[in-house]
């Protein structure tokens, strides 16, 4: 059943807004999708719109007659200064400004674990932490957080800030027992995300139920968030197919895994 009249998605041409696209149709009359990357022709209930999120105008324009943004599109791993500068935090600044002067009730969007990658893997930590960003990237990420709870407070935009731990189709490493969302998990997610009737500023970490876990979301139990999926299936497959990690590797050591010992990109 269409719960808004029209959500616009952005990044819809990346791995889980092609996902996404798909699998949240049904709960808007109109879904306006929208990346800088081709999108195809527009299918039944579609509106296709390409825009760089980093284009002010553009963006004012896209977000008008929306009732909801799920935002997903930008810079998706660790990049130059300038890259995450112009796609993630003009980009994101602009989203909030077209939400606020089109307004926009809600900004669903992907923030990530790499907003706080920096905490130690023996810490387990709910939303409340300061912010330990790991690079670049998961500076953009606390920005958007920051920008999020900004709108809220003084315009009344609310937001779910999603820190989406690894949402692959399965687990790829010995990390992702802990980190891994699935897609289905992903999906009931952005469904109750929608449905939810009011969510001011959420935080919420985007993991499915795996038996390790570093984030605790009993601050956003509003959002009726119930991950069915869990990782440790495929432990045999993942202990046989990678070696057995150093516990003293930050690779492990911290939250954001590898993202934490990365050098400066622009280095
Ligand atoms: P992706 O890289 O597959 O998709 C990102 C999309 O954003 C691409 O289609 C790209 O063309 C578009 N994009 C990039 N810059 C843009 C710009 N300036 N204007 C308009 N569109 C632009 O990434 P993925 O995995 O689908 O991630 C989606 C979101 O979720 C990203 O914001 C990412 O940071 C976040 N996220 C994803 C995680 C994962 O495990 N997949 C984990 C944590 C966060
Ligand atoms: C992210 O934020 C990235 O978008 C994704 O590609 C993965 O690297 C993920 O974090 C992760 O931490 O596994």
């Amino acid at each position: 059943m269409a719960k808004c009249n029209r959500i616009l998605l952005t990044g819809a041409a990346g791995a889980l807004g092609t996902l996404l696209r798909k699998e949240i149709a049904h709960m808007a009359t109109t879904l306006r999708v929208s990346d800088k990357a081709d999108l195809g022709s527009a299918s039944a209930n579609e509106e296709v719109v390409q825009c760089d999120v980093s284009d002010a105008a553009a963006v004012m324009e896209m977000t008008r007659d929306v009732d909801m943004i799920i935002h997903m599109g930008g810079v998706s791993r660790e990049g130059s200064w300038e890259s995450v500068l112009q796609s993630n935090i003009v980009g994101f600044y602009n989203v909030y400004e077209g939400a606020r002067k089109n307004g926009v009730k809600r900004v669903i969007w992907a923030s990530s674990n790499h907003a706080i990658g920096f905490y130690p893997r023996e810490q387990v930590i709910d939303a409340s932490v300061t912010p330990r960003p790991d690079t670049n990237y998961g500076v953009s990420k606390v920005f958007g957080e920051g920008i999020a709870q900004y709108y809220w407070d003084k315009y009344g935009v609310e937001s779910v800030s999603i820190r989406i731990g690894s949402c692959f189709p399965e687990p790829v490493d010995r990390r992702m027992l802990t980190t891994w969302l699935s897609y289905p998990d992903l999906v009931h997610l952005t469904e109750r995300c929608i449905m939810s009737p009011r969510v001011a500023h959420t935080v919420i970490y985007g993991v499915s139920n795996n038996d390790e876990k570093l984030w605790d979301n009993w601050m956003a139990a509003h959002i009726g968030f119930h991950p069915k999926d869990n990782a440790e299936i495929f432990r045999a497959k993942l202990e046989a197919s990678t070696p057995e990690p150093d516990p003293k590797s930050p690779f492990i050591a911290a939250h954001g895994g590898a993202f934490a010992s990365m050098p400066h990109f622009d280095d």
